[in-house]
């Protein structure tokens, strides 16, 4: 039997930047509550709501102070329990975000870790002594830039940190720090939720005793020791045993750096781990030599050969893929892959197809049905993540001037994404009578106006929603790509039993011919789901539109 979530397409939502419902600037709870029928007119199964436990907001509540309570800038544990059944009633499930690799360096467990080496505290994280030479206990480098360790004056050692250096590493080796994890994981799961995204959760173990990193290059930032670590299954299994699976909850993990067969062994249902996961190697295809901050377009050869990738081998070894285009530290989808100037409609729903024809479990981030646009800051006092700032001082002291830094945090910043969600044509879009707390983009596009238009892409994904439940094909047709070098085009097709799904999209803003395979051009039972433009017939030969995309059923 498959499980219900195969067929579901789940909404990401930053709530910080979703509907302010108190004027304050910031999205809070009850702004999602009061967007809930929006949510259930586009026809979601699932949110995915990232973290809001009490946190001091260095990097957006993944740094949690408090795993059991709200942070107040978002609501009450009433509010969220209010939520939770005004989803429920509608039929939508929610599942909550959870940072299990570090907590905030405000949290009481390090408070007492810091005060001196003796207490049971002090290994519920890493704490190693400086070199001989002064320098730091090893090699690894912090996501958020500089050394991934924070020298404590105090007891003068340094915890490590992989991320901003507020968030510091938990020590998963501990017994008692995985006995927390559970419980804090039962907690949620008592209160009625529905399932977890797991943050970051390849990294919770670590190589014990924390050795160099041997690679040379922008890879050997650690990764080797701590990505995909020794005891990671046996960590993941034990909080399917323990709260995943007694709860029946559906778990997404994110696996940054991990490879398909890893993520076979994450997502085999018969392993008890988890139920699908996020990687990302479609999401580098715009590094330049594997390194993010640089000024590079993406490159469609790589974004097909990721996904096909993923797609044969998870459906081999019976994995399962969260399918994503963007999300809360990407930028946005039309923008990176599409034309957000002058086609930005079409390749808005080109991208959309594209995804939804695919193997996994499909992943809406909030604005992404209206193609909402990056937000093209012109400064850095306009950025407020970490990540970025970090990223722009680095850049200015490497030499790269600022005119470029900033064009390059155009493309790739976090903030592209995190810009508030643009509800109505009225003051600050609808999302706050206040002061947004991040420059809110200066277009017409507007949920309201999407609403309004049947031809609109909010329809395109509400249609896509449901062919998903409609037909079987969307789950368990097996994945082929077809004209695999046409520089292009991005052409699939999935099979099952005799019907078929044929995916055609054109990735460039060009007219491109193209010839329908052999094998189609006698078939004349389809019907074309979904298409950007006006076409009403498959042709043997055909001239693609800019952006051109079609998705067609054969039977
Ligand atoms: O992100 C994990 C992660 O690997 C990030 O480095 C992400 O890939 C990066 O921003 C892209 O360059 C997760 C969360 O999604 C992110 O928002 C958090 O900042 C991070 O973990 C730390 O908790
Ligand atoms: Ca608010």
């Amino acid at each position: 039997m498959n499980n219900w979530w195969k067929k579901a397409t789940v909404y990401q939502i930053y709530p910080r930047s979703f509907n302010d419902s108190n004027g304050d600037g910031i999205g809070d709870i009850r702004g999602i509550t009061e967007k809930l029928d929006y949510l259930s007119n586009l026809g979601v199964d699932l949110l995915w709501i990232t973290p809001i436990y009490v946190s001091p907001q260095r990097d957006n509540g993944y740094d949690i102070s408090d795993y059991y309570n709200i942070e107040p800038q978002y609501g009450t544990m009433e509010d969220f329990e209010e939520l939770l059944s005004e989803a429920h009633n509608r039929n939508i499930k929610i599942m909550l975000d959870m940072v299990l690799n570090h907590t905030s360096t405000e949290h009481e467990w390090f408070k007492k870790a810091r005060e001196n080496k003796d207490n049971k505290y002090r290994d519920y994280y890493f704490w190693k002594d400086v070199k001989k030479d002064g320098s730091v206990p090893n090699n690894w480098i912090s996501r958020f830039s500089g050394p991934a360790w924070k020298l404590d004056e105090k007891t003068n050692q340094y915890y490590l940190h992989l991320f901003e250096e507020t968030q510091a590493d938990l020590n998963w080796e501990n017994e008692e720090v995985r006995e927390e994890c559970y419980k804090i994981l039962e907690f949620w799961a008592n209160k009625g939720i529905d399932g977890f995204r797991l943050d970051v959760v390849n990294l919770l173990s670590k190589t014990p005793g924390l050795p160099d990193d041997p690679i040379v290059g922008p890879k050997g930032d650690g990764r080797t020791h701590y990505a995909d670590g020794p005891r990671i299954h046996e960590y993941i299994h034990n909080m399917n045993k323990k709260v995943f699976g007694p709860k029946n909850l559906v778990t997404v993990g994110e696996m940054s750096s991990t490879n398909a067969a890893e993520c076979i062994k994450y997502t085999r249902e018969d392993r008890e781990e988890l139920s699908m996961v996020f990687s990302f190697h479609h999401m580098k295809t715009d590094y330049k030599d594997g390194v993010k901050w640089t000024n590079e377009m993406f490159d469609l050869a790589k974004l097909k050969k990721a996904q096909s990738e993923f797609q044969v081998e998870m459906d081999k070894g019976k994995g399962w893929n969260a399918l994503f285009y963007t999300n809360h530290d990407q930028p946005r989808a039309v923008s990176r892959f599409g034309d957000d100037r002058f086609f930005r409609q079409e390749s808005a729903k080109m991208l959309a197809i594209t995804l939804f024809g695919l193997q996994g479990t499909t992943y809406i981030y909030q604005g992404e049905e209206l193609a909402m646009t990056n937000a093209y800051f012109t400064s850095i006092d306009q950025y407020d993540d970490a990540e970025s700032k970090g990223a722009y001082y680095d850049m200015l002291s490497n030499g790269i001037d600022e005119k470029e830094a900033l064009l390059i945090l155009q493309q790739k910043s976090r903030d592209n994404a995190r810009t508030p969600m643009q509800w109505n044509n009225e003051l600050n879009k609808g999302f706050t009578t206040g002061t947004p707390w991040l420059r809110i983009n200066n277009d017409d596009i507007t949920a309201e106006n999407e609403l309004k238009d049947d031809r609109s892409i909010f329809y395109t994904y509400k249609r896509l929603i449901q062919y998903r439940k409609d037909y079987d094909i969307f789950v368990d047709g097996s994945y082929n790509i077809i004209n695999e070098d046409n520089e292009h085009l991005y052409v699939y097709e999935r099979k099952l039993d005799d019907e078929r799904v044929l995916v055609i999209s054109n990735f460039s803003n060009k007219n491109v011919e193209w010839n329908l395979p052999k094998e189609y051009i006698d078939k004349d039972n389809y019907i074309i789901l979904e298409t950007n433009y006006t076409r009403k017939e498959i042709l043997e030969k055909m001239e693609l539109k800019p952006y051109e995309s079609i998705l067609v059923y054969y039977k």
